[in-house]
């Protein structure tokens, strides 16, 4: 596993800094996003250190992010809800460890701005 101990996320893996854990496993953690934009906001990462989506190079941390996403809403009853990665600093990326936003409990207007 991948550790860089100056990112941000990867200190949060490593218990450095603390977040509300919402769900993990040995490969995926998810927290809530400490500036949330709808009431259910949070953060689904690997815990290995990627930069962001394109710099993934192996399909099974899609599969371990993807089922993560299952779990977590699942074990929270959330049918409804967006998912968004923000892939690079033009489309809003601001923490450079791959993250997968998923939002819900208000309405979510498309297209999103
Ligand atoms: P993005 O802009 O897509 O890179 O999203 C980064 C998110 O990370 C942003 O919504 C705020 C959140 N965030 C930044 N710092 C922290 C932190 O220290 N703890 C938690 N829980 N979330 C953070």
């Amino acid at each position: 596993m991948t550790h860089d101990p100056t990112c941000l996320f990867c200190r949060i893996v490593a218990g450095d800094i603390p977040a509300n854990v919402i769900w993990q496993d040995d490969h995926t953690l998810v927290f809530a996003d400490v500036h949330p934009q709808a009431p259910t906001h949070w953060l689904v990462i690997p815990k290995t250190h990627v930069q962001n989506l394109s710099a993934v190079d192996n399909l099974e941390m899609f599969a371990q992010v993807g089922h993560a996403i299952q779990a977590v809403t699942a074990a929270h009853n959330l049918t409804d809800y967006r998912t968004v990665t923000n892939n690079g600093a033009a489309a809003g990326q601001s923490v450079f460890h791959w993250h997968t936003h998923i939002l819900a409990g208000r309405p979510l207007l498309w297209p999103p701005g």
